[in-house]
């Protein structure tokens, strides 16, 4: 469109100045112009869509800069205790369009940007998602942040800025093939490098007493944390906060320039290639035994740069301020471990408080586990990380005396107050010394040390209790909470469904359900309401067609809108179960095709739409992926069938693209094992959406459908605390499949999908036992109920009123899973922090 830079005044002038804090969209337009021109990122005179983008978000950034130093001098001034998050992971997606709705100057952007020949709507789109996590654990880190900054809570991130986040899903006819994904390859608009915050960490070397019996920790390798910081705006609010990104550098002194000057141009520079792989990729693979260090390296360089910037904030506003106490280091700072990746915070923070800070053991415990809590995200065994007591000895020695001192006087005092717990030790303590493979136990490790310890659903907190953590309860039993996740009703109903949260804002008389979600449960008394009905079907069918247009654009298939858009989207993993999805999927093809065409017009059109990304090395999640591909080629081109059903796989699931796929979501999938999905949260996306939820009782499923009311949801399957029992079962030979499973399995083995070899993930689902075979994740056992939650789906489908009755309260019943209401509790509950809003 738009191909050369325009001032707002039509001349090819630039502006002489820019206009940061400009609120008309004329002065906006000039403050864009001014960053096309000043901010020198690509030729001059070009103003396509892209550089447009940039310009534009460098116009966001200077309002987000002001109110960003605002509220770190206001931190600074009041001094109130604060919050640091510490992850390995955010899935902070796209930030222009939040950015500019928590700012609430939308408008005025979108009519800048037509001043300038560019729809908003296009420009947003030419961002890349920063893609640094893996799936909910990182996205609910970003929700998260979005709620801190809202609620004005004194809170920062912390996390590493990977160079590759999340590979690129891409399809082919071999299934998944991941792609590098370089989110920085032009620049992010949204980082601001601090070349003040810089220290140092060091890996390997060797411990060292000193005369006076205390230790140091000296030799092996130092590199240098440098921070990159992310503005977080608030919602309608000045406050903006801090999500900062350390990145690893290797100091020009460490730079053999006369191993350079000689022609040894890789060893001259070998700590610098060291630091690069630092934040290199979000997980490297750990297959091999480098793979496992360099992962190791990641978590230890964010604990130990996060911790050195916190002490030394504390040290900072303590000056002038008293004398210096390392007890009221708890009354200043909590730190939340984000699972058990962060769990190097503990060891460290001892070592600091003692070899560097010269505090003794006792004191150091004491304001140690004051300060720490830790959020338990998984029951599953093979994600309860375990590293190798060799390896930490090698690249964190004096870490690993400090650990095992923690152990020890663990032990010790089990031994010495709880003698009914003698025969539980071996299980609770921190080191395993099993000689063969001797290994530090990470989460208890975190549950002996924090302060808190927390589960993310009342289901799973009640299984951490009952089950994983046990024996710890009857010793700390005030030590364990729930904190329900929740996600930010900004960005996954505000921003993402306009159309839909004009209608509610319209019919509640307020926007302000957009920070207070609760006001949602004012739409119940016009669920029945025929006039709010229509507007809300209209909505619904404006974000169908978009997706609709989307999924073409993607893929090619042309879908529908006027049949169910039925969503499962996630991580592949054989306990989410897309493969009960996709058999059910089978089975509903198979009845199709065995029906008159006249029998085919009374059933309900459907197109089951399934994404996510499989672990590379994950074999069967792989496996997933081809057969619903190779499924969807089969149903979508079978022309008896496919005005009935389509079966599509959306590529490269991500953050934006779930942005566009809730919105237009009649019926979405949390069909996991019960008992193995902590929370989930996207079933709250989609329920905030308005879309009917068929799934098990696990997770956050069990709350969405006590607030949404039960009669609003397909419920099927087992319960967790059937789930044991039923292995049981299995393996005595007890299990009688229902003959529908048969069918359907036998009609992928027939070859009707294609020549790939299906058995390998078929015969999971066969047999009596083992992990991996004997269905473990009881796909057979909950097929039927699924198989006749579908058809109650159908049938309440061809009723159009109770349908939009049901979607009204589900968005109604939301309220309660706002981060807003997590973040407050976590506040009150866990950190004891309060408001510090910004004037
Ligand atoms: C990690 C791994 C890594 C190795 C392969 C197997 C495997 C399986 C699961 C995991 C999960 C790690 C922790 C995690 O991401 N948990 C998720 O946290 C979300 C936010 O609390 C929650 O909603 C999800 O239910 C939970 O799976």
């Amino acid at each position: 469109m738009a191909a050369t830079v325009k001032s707002s005044g039509g001349t090819s002038k630039p502006p002489a100045a820019a206009q940061p804090l400009a609120d008309e969209p004329s002065a906006i337009a000039s403050n864009i112009n001014y960053h096309a021109h000043y901010s020198p990122h690509f030729s001059p005179f070009k103003f396509e869509p892209e550089q447009a983008y940039y310009a534009t978000a460098e116009s966001v950034r200077d309002r987000l800069v002001q109110q960003w130093n605002e509220t770190y001098l206001h931190f600074h001034k009041v001094d109130p205790k604060q919050t640091y998050y510490l992850s390995m992971e955010y899935l902070q997606g796209r930030a222009l369009t939040n950015a500019i709705g928590n700012l609430n100057v939308q408008n005025a952007y979108a009519d800048a940007l037509n001043k300038l020949g560019h729809q908003l709507e296009e420009i947003v789109e030419q961002e890349k998602d920063a893609a640094l996590g893996n799936g909910g654990l990182g996205r609910l880190a970003s929700c998260f942040l979005d709620s801190m900054a809202t609620l004005n809570l004194p809170a920062w991130g912390y996390g590493l800025r990977y160079r590759y986040g999340l590979f690129k899903q891409r399809i082919t006819k071999e299934g998944q093939e991941e792609v590098a994904e370089d989110w920085l390859e032009k620049f992010s608009p949204w980082e601001v490098v601090r070349h003040d915050v810089v220290f140092p960490v060091r890996f390997f070397g060797q411990v060292e007493v000193n005369p006076d019996g205390s230790r140091k920790w000296e030799g092996g390798e130092v590199l240098q944390a440098l921070a990159y910081d992310v503005p977080i705006p608030g919602y309608k609010t000045k406050n903006t906060i801090s999500l900062r990104l350390w990145e690893a550098k290797a100091s020009a002194e460490d730079f053999n320039l006369f191993q350079f000057n000689d022609g040894q141009y890789e060893s001259a520079a070998q700590l610098h290639s060291r630091a690069q792989q630092i934040c290199a990729v979000l997980y490297p693979g750990d297959a091999t035994e480098d793979g496992k260090l360099l992962r190791l390296k990641q978590q230890f360089f964010l604990c130990s740069a996060s911790l050195q910037d916190i002490i030394s904030r504390f040290k900072g506003r303590k000056q002038g301020n008293g004398s210096l106490e390392w007890s009221e280091f708890p009354s200043k700072v909590a730190v939340q471990l984000n699972d058990t990746h962060p769990t190097l915070a503990i060891p460290e923070l001892m070592r600091l408080l003692m070899d560097v800070e010269g505090i003794g053991w006792d004191e150091a415990w004491d304001v140690t586990s004051r300060t720490i809590a830790y959020t338990n995200h998984t029951v599953l065994p093979e994600a309860l990380e375990k590293w190798s007591q060799p390896v930490m000895w090698k690249l964190l020695p004096r870490h690993m005396e400090i650990i095992e001192e923690i152990d020890k006087r663990f032990i010790a005092l089990i031994r010495s107050t709880r003698t009914d717990l003698q025969t539980k030790i071996y299980n609770m303590c921190i080191l395993d010394n099993y000689p063969q493979k001797p290994v530090v136990r990470m989460a208890n490790l975190c549950v002996v040390s924090a302060h808190t310890v927390n589960g993310v659903a009342q289901l799973h907190s009640d299984i951490l209790k009952s089950e994983l953590f046990a024996d710890y309860v009857s010793i700390w039993p005030k030590k364990f909470q729930n904190k329900t996740n929740g996600i930010t009703p900004r960005r996954w109903l505000r921003f993402c469904s306009p159309e839909l949260s004009n209608i509610i804002t319209k019919w509640l008389k307020t926007d302000q359900w957009v920070s207070n979600l609760d006001l949602l449960t004012g739409l119940r008394k016009f669920a029945d309401n025929a006039g709010f009905q229509d507007e809300w079907a209209s909505a619904k069918m404006a974000n169908k067609q978009r997706l609709a247009q989307y999924i073409e654009h993607v893929t090619g298939v042309r879908i529908d809108p006027n049949s169910l858009f039925d969503i499962q989207v996630k991580r592949i993993h054989e306990y989410k179960r897309q493969l009960l999805n996709i058999l059910g999927a089978i089975y509903r093809y198979k009845k199709l095709k065995e029906m008159s065409s006249e029998e085919r017009k009374n059933t309900t059109p459907r197109t089951i739409m399934i994404g996510g990304k499989a672990f590379a090395t994950y074999t069967n999640a792989k496996r997933i992926v081809k057969l619903v591909n190779d499924v969807g080629a089969v149903v979508n081109s079978d022309p008896e069938v496919n005005s009935h059903l389509k079966v599509v796989f959306v590529p490269n699931y991500n953050v934006s693209v779930a942005e566009m796929l809730i919105p237009g979501s009649e019926l979405s999938q949390h069909i996991s094992t019960a008992g193995m999905e902590a929370s989930g949260t996207s079933n709250m996306k989609f329920a905030l959406n308005g879309c009917l939820i068929i799934g098990t009782l696990d997770g956050a499923n069990v709350e969405i459908r006590e607030e949404i009311g039960e009669e609003n949801f397909f419920l099927f399957g087992a319960t967790a605390d059937e789930v044991p029992k039923l292995r049981k079962d299995r393996e005595n030979g007890l299990f009688k499949p229902d003959p529908r499973f048969e069918e359907a399995k036998q009609f992928i083995r027939s070859g009707v999908f294609g020549s790939y070899d299906y058995n390998p993930l078929l015969d999971s689902l066969e047999g009596n036992s083992g992990y991996g075979r004997g269905d473990y994740f009881l796909v057979g056992h909950d097929f039927p109920s699924y198989m006749d939650a579908q058809a109650r789906v159908d049938e309440a489908y061809k009723d159009r009123r109770r349908w939009l009755k049901m979607s009204i309260l589900s968005t109604a019943g939301s309220g309660k899973f706002s981060s807003d209401r997590t973040i407050a509790q976590y506040a009150k509950e866990i950190w004891n922090i309060s408001e510090c809003r910004v004037p």
